[in-house]
């Protein structure tokens, strides 16, 4: 699929720490070591809907992890797919009235859109499942040739067993994996399944839904094996980074990692598995089922400045759950007033010792708060002309330092 505009990126001095990220796997937050191209995968959306403040918040937080890639000097090969062919598509396509594929395009326009607006770096392969259904529909038959996969009816199961490693990307229980797949559109209690835990790969064909003629038969991909297969026959096997929110930590990450494990035999697929917070509003997380959305395009529309929206959501550190509130936009329009004046002044202290703070800050996990704390303490000396030995060249470095790491335009 086509992508959005890339930004433009301002060059920075030399000086980036290499980044480091909590990797759920792992539990701790390790050094990323990418070679001298890194690789990174983050699921994308499911567009029947508009583009909310939840998904924009992850989003931004994996935008980060490739600015302070690139700053470091590594080329990165970015993949983002978009889930245009699945349940909730379909069903709100038929509650509406409208053709699923029609939706899709309109739904994955608008978030084009709003990723521009945000200046959110373009992935490098934007991958449609639609597009893909070809070799997802390979690699399913591949896990039945290999019996890493049983047919139920029509449909094909994984077995959840056959990766010799499924558990260690969430690290939860039995209990609460089974808790959560049910929860999250798994199908535990289904008759005929080996496993309660083993995921769809392959959907057969049902009356009245999309479906294609491949070598898995004739049907659509389930979930996870759409992320596994777009990700590892553009990147590889052990990414740098699997990105998505910390809602698809169980099950949908788990078992994306076991199937391609299982496909290729090789361990593992990722080398960080990284979750944002979850956005919520009055309380429950943001989502479409619930219907508590706020819209990046509703708040374009009524004039805000998108990279107001994009200070109110790097403001707070991206693994926590974070409540938006209605309250929450005349703070970071205020600090972006007071950032702009400070950058025209004719002089301010220390530009290099700011930007060694900001990058120093986001290279630790992404400690974005106090990055942003660092370039008000900056704007509040240089309007208030507290320092001695004003530097001339700080007003653009540090605008610059706020374009290229934090993506904020002055
Ligand atoms: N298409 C699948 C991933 S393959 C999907 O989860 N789509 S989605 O449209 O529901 O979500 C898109 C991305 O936004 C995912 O990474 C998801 O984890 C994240 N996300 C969804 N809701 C929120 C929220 N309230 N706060 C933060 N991130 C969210
Ligand atoms: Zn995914």
């Amino acid at each position: 699929m086509q992508s959005w505009p890339t930004p433009d990126l301002p060059m920075l001095p030399s000086g980036a720490r290499p980044l480091r990220l909590y990797d759920t796997a792992a539990d701790e937050i390790r050094p990323t070591a990418p070679d001298a191209t890194a690789r990174i995968y983050v699921c994308g959306i499911t567009p029947y809907d508009a583009t909310h403040l939840g998904h924009a918040a992850t989003y931004l937080a994996f935008d980060l992890v490739q600015r302070l890639w690139l700053d470091a000097g590594h080329r990165v090969h970015y993949v983002q797919n978009v889930t245009d062919v699945d349940d909730p598509l379909l069903e709100r396509a038929a509650a509406t009235d409208t053709s699923w594929s029609e939706l899709a395009e309109r739904e994955t326009e608008l978030y084009r859109r709003d990723m521009t607006a945000l200046r959110v770096l373009p992935p490098t392969d934007f991958v449609g499942v639609v597009e893909s259904v070809d070799e997802i529909a390979e690699a399913v038959a591949k896990l039945l040739a290999d019996d890493h996969a049983y047919r139920l009816e029509t449909d094909i199961y994984a077995r959840t067993s056959s990766s010799g490693h499924f558990g260690y990307e969430s690290r939860y229980s039995r209990e609460q994996m089974l808790a959560l797949f049910a929860e999250r559109g798994g199908d535990p209690d289904r008759a005929g399944k080996q496993d309660p835990l083993d995921a769809l790969l392959w959907r057969g064909r049902r009356d009245g839904e999309p479906s294609w003629d491949t070598v898995a038969g004739a049907g659509r991909p389930g979930w996870h094996i759409e992320c596994s297969v777009i990700a590892r026959n553009r990147l590889g096997m052990g990414i740098d980074v699997q990105g998505g929110g910390s809602d698809l930590r169980f099950p949908h990450h788990e078992h994306s990692a076991a199937h391609a494990e299982a496909l290729t035999g090789e361990f593992p697929f990722a080398r960080h598995y990284v979750h944002a917070g979850m956005i919520g509003l009055d309380g429950e997380k943001m989502s479409k089922s619930r219907g508590n959305l706020v819209f990046v395009s509703k708040l374009r529309g009524a004039g805000v400045d998108p990279m107001a929206i994009r200070l109110a959501l790097l403001d707070g550190h991206y693994r926590a759950d974070r409540e938006w509130t209605g309250g929450r936009l005349p703070a970071p329009e205020r600090r972006l007033a007071t950032w702009r004046k400070a950058s025209a002044a004719p002089a301010g202290p220390d530009g290099a010792a700011l930007l060694a703070r900001v990058r120093e800050r986001l290279a630790d996990d992404l400690d974005t708060s106090a990055a942003i704390a660092a370039v008000d303490r900056w704007a509040r000396a240089t309007l208030e002309q507290q320092s001695d030995g004003a530097d001339p060249a700080a007003p653009a470095l540090m605008a610059a330092t706020v374009d290229a790491l934090l993506g904020i335009k002055l």
